[in-house]
C-alpha cells in the first residue's frame, strides 16, 4: 500500500450536551480527521487529541505539527504492508502515540477495502456486537446528575462511569447508587488524585463499584500500586497505559487490576490489540474506552472491542449520545441489550458525509502541498 496524498481536517463538533471532567469542561470536541488516498482507494482515519492538553499531552495542535513536519513525509510513497510496517516507519519519533495512532488507523481501512474485510475480521474479533456503557461527566449539582442518568438509563444504557474530582466524589457516588442499587457503576479521576489525597476515595469501598479509574497521575505506576493495596475495588488504568509496554509493567507491578484500552492512547490498533493479547492471557478483563470519537473512531473501537478480553462494556456510546450531526453516514445506534453493533462492511465500515465534514472542518491542509 502506498500513499499518496493525505488530507488533514481539523474538526470542531458541537457536543449535543458540555461534558466536563476533572480536568475542565468543553462544550465541542475538537480532533483530526486524516483522509488518506493510496492506489486509487481512500481511507479514513482519526486523531483523537483534542483541543486542549488536559487529559494527555498531544492536542490537535502537536499532532497536525507532526503530521507535516514528521509522520506524512515520513511515510508518503513508501511501501507499507501492514500496521507493523507503518509503525516501524515511524519508530525514529519519540511519543506522540495519538498522532501515530491516526494514521494508522486508515492505513487499516485501506488494507481492509483492499482485501475486502472489515477491521473486526482483520483483528481477529468475533462477536458482531459488543456491550456499552456512557460516560457521564460532572454535573452542576447532585439533582441535575440524577437527571442525566436517569434519562440515560430510560435510553437503555447499563452501565455507567462518573466522573469524579476532589470534593466531588463521595458525594455523587453515594447519590447515584442510592437511586440505582443494582446499576452496574463505575467511577473516572482522570488523575486528580495524589496518594495522599486519594484517602478520601477509601469509602467508595463499599459502594460495589466495577472499578476505579485512573485516580492518580499519568506517569504514577508506583503510586496506583500503593493505592491498589488500599482497595478491594480494582483500579483501572486509562492515562498511565501508553502502549504494550507500560501495560506489561502495570500488570507485573499490581499497579491495578483491569485496562482500559483506547487506540489513540496507545499508539494505534496494532499496539491495543498487543495489550489486549496480554492481558487475556494474564486473565485481566479490558474494556474499550472512548474519547468522544466521532463515527470514523467509533468503527475502530466497536471493532476493537469485539475482541475476546473486552469483558467489560466499553464508553462507546449512540451516535446521539455526542452529536447532533455526525461526519458519518452511519448512526450508531443502542440495542435493546445496551449493546451496539459492530460494522461489517470492508476497512473500518463507514462512510464519510462530505457536507457534514466540510460544516465541521476549521481549518484544512494538503499533504504534499499543491
Ligand atoms: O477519561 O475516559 C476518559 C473523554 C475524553 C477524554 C477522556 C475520557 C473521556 C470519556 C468519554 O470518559 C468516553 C466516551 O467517548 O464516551
Ligand atoms: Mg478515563
Amino acid at each position: 500500500m502506498r500513499i499518496s496524498q493525505v488530507t488533514l481536517y481539523h474538526l470542531r463538533m458541537p457536543l449535543q450536551a458540555h461534558f466536563e471532567t476533572s480536568f475542565g469542561r468543553i462544550y465541542a470536541r475538537e480532533c483530526i480527521l486524516l483522509e488518506v488516498h493510496a492506489e486509487g482507494m481512500t481511507g479514513w482515519g482519526e486523531c483523537v487529541a483534542d483541543r486542549h492538553p488536559g487529559y494527555a499531552y498531544e492536542t490537535v495542535g502537536t499532532a497536525w505539527h507532526l503530521y507535516q513536519e514528521f509522520i506524512l513525509p515520513a511515510l508518503i510513497g513508501k511501501p507499507l504492508v501492514d500496521a507493523a510496517d507503518l509503525q516501524a516507519r515511524l519508530a525514529h519519533i519519540k511519543g506522540h502515540q495519538m498522532a501515530k495512532a491516526g494514521v494508522e488507523m486508515a492505513l487499516w481501512d485501506l488494507l481492509g477495502k483492499a482485501s475486502g474485510q472489515s477491521l473486526r475480521e482483520m483483528l481477529g474479533g468475533e462477536r458482531r456486537r459488543v456491550p456499552v456503557g456512557v460516560s457521564v461527566g460532572l454535573q452542576d449539582t447532585l439533582d441535575e446528575l440524577l437527571r442525566v442518568v436517569d434519562g440515560y438509563l430510560a435510553r437503555g444504557y447499563r452501565r455507567v462511569k462518573l466522573k469524579i474530582k476532589p470534593g466531588r466524589d463521595l458525594s455523587v457516588v453515594q447519590a447515584v447508587r442510592q437511586r440505582h442499587p443494582d446499576l452496574p457503576l463505575q467511577v473516572d479521576a482522570n488523575s486528580a488524585y495524589t496518594l495522599e489525597s486519594a484517602a478520601a476515595l477509601l469509602p467508595l469501598d463499599d459502594f460495589d463499584l466495577l472499578l476505579i479509574e485512573q485516580p492518580l497521575a499519568e506517569d504514577d505506576l508506583w503510586d496506583h500500586r500503593r493505592l491498589q493495596q488500599r482497595f478491594h475495588t480494582p483500579l483501572c488504568l486509562d492515562e498511565s497505559i501508553t502502549g504494550p509496554r507500560q501495560a506489561r509493567q502495570a500488570l507485573e507491578m499490581e499497579a491495578c487490576r483491569v485496562i482500559n484500552i483506547k487506540q489513540g492512547r496507545v499508539g494505534g490498533l496494532l499496539n491495543a490489540r498487543r495489550i489486549h493479547d496480554l492481558c487475556l492471557r494474564q486473565d485481566v478483563p479490558v474494556w474499550c474506552g472512548g474519547m468522544l470519537e466521532t463515527g470514523v473512531g467509533r468503527a475502530a473501537n466497536l471493532a476493537l472491542a469485539s475482541l475476546p478480553d473486552f469483558k467489560l462494556p466499553g464508553d462507546i456510546s449512540a451516535t446521539e449520545r455526542y452529536y447532533a450531526r455526525d461526519i458519518t453516514r452511519e448512526v450508531f445506534t443502542l440495542n435493546a441489550d445496551s449493546t451496539i453493533d459492530v460494522p461489517d462492511a470492508p476497512g473500518l465500515g463507514v462512510t464519510v458525509d462530505r457536507e457534514a465534514l466540510e460544516q465541521a472542518t476549521v481549518r484544512k491542509a494538503v499533504f504534499p502541498p499543491r
